[in-house]
């Protein structure tokens, strides 16, 4: 071969990180916070109450009480594990597809079904003021992420910049610019790839050639690392030490979460015309709620009675929610023109007055 003899100059690999078989066997030994059964039982009850709540949306939207809602059936366990690994103080910069990270944050329900219900009012949240909202525009929020994380730096406040997006954000730029901005200066921000294998009707396959999606750090210049995404004990143990480290001045990270997007891309997606369903019906053996259950159950910490008692409960929180968001009045339609400018200008003030039934001078 020609380049015999020629110094090899860069090598890397990739690790990959899981606790729990999909049956809920443990596969080596377990991280220290799973000896803490109530802590385990929260994160449970965090994927519950995610999956309940999306299933609610859904029919929310199907009868016409909702607009179009991204459902994160099946990874459950990546919202919840990564953010329960947060702090308060740390900075969340979410994708549109993650219900579950804003609800462990303290984001009300009814706030998430008035985002979805096209009122901005949904965006005031009663989680962390200093979280960024959901980002519809795919992968805009990595340079966001790394902007935060910038000026976390520059103030030497110990708080970390902690960012989500899918499989297929990572074929933009965006995220890239990010990513190499991030590892040049070292930043304090966790980037988690929620690589679903879906971007809407997008397969990995054709978004990427690269063998992982984790490996994209390590041109960046730092580590990449695979989790089970279907395992939050992996999960939450993956965010824990990225976040320790990047709080402790050792830089960025990237996790990449292996899920499965189990569901329709949103309720305005049919996702039977693109895929088969004997993949979907694959991939349901390895979904995240049934594993840890299957844990606790063999750990003696969980069985049907405490099933029962916390399906009703979620029900219970679910129904109030949504009857406080159905009993909101809506905005009045030219609030649209206000909180975006600090003087409006004329073409919109015009227009704002026209809707409010007065002059349009
Ligand atoms: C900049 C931009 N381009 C296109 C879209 C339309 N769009 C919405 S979701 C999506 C696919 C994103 O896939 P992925 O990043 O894997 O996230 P997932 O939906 O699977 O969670 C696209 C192309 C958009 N919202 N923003
Ligand atoms: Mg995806």
């Amino acid at each position: 071969m020609a380049d015999e003899g020629l110094p090899v100059v860069a090598r890397f690999e990739v690790r990959q990180r899981s606790y729990l078989a999909p049956d809920g066997t443990v596969l080596r030994p377990l991280p220290d916070f799973a000896s803490d059964i109530p802590k385990l039982l929260a994160l449970y009850r965090g994927m519950v109450l995610t999956r309940a709540f999306d299933l609610k949306a859904v029919s929310l939207q199907r009868t016409g009480r909702l607009g179009t809602y991204a459902v994160s059936l099946g990874q459950e366990a990546v919202a919840v594990g990564i953010a329960s690994a947060m702090r308060q103080e740390d900075v969340l910069l979410p994708s549109y597809r993650d219900n579950g990270t804003l609800l462990w944050r303290g984001t009300k329900m009814e706030e998430i079904l008035l985002f979805w219900g096209g009122d901005e009012r949904g965006n005031l949240s009663s989680g962390p003021a200093h979280d960024f909202p959901y980002c519809i525009p795919v992968g805009s929020q990595a340079p966001q992420a790394a902007g935060v994380a910038y000026a976390f730096k520059l103030r030497k406040e110990p708080r970390v910049a902690v960012c989500l997006f899918g499989d297929g954000a990572t074929s933009k730029g965006d995220v890239w610019e990010a990513m190499n901005f991030a590892g040049v200066h070292k930043l304090p921000v966790v980037f988690v790839a929620n690589n679903n294998q879906w971007a809407i009707s997008v397969p990995l396959q054709l978004q990427t050639a690269s063998q992982t999606l984790a490996q994209k750090a390590i041109a960046a210049g730092f580590t990449g690392e695979q989790v089970d995404g279907n395992d939050v004990i992996a999960v939450r143990a993956a965010a824990e030490e990225a976040i320790a480290q990047a709080r402790a001045g050792g830089g960025p990270r990237l996790i990449e979460a292996l899920t499965y997007r189990l569901s329709d891309h949103t309720t305005a997606d049919d996702a039977a015309r693109y895929r088969p369903p004997e993949e979907v019906q694959t991939r349901w053996k390895e979904e995240p709620i049934a594993r840890l259950r299957a844990y606790l159950v063999s750990q003696k910490a969980w069985g049907k009675a405490q099933e029962e008692e916390l399906a009703a409960e979620c029900q219970k929180e679910i129904e109030a929610a949504i009857e406080r968001y159905l009993a909101s009045s809506p905005r009045a339609p030219e609030t649209m023109f206000d909180h975006l400018y600090a003087e409006l200008p004329r073409t919109y003030a015009s227009q704002r007055a026209q809707l409010s039934g007065g002059s349009d001078a």
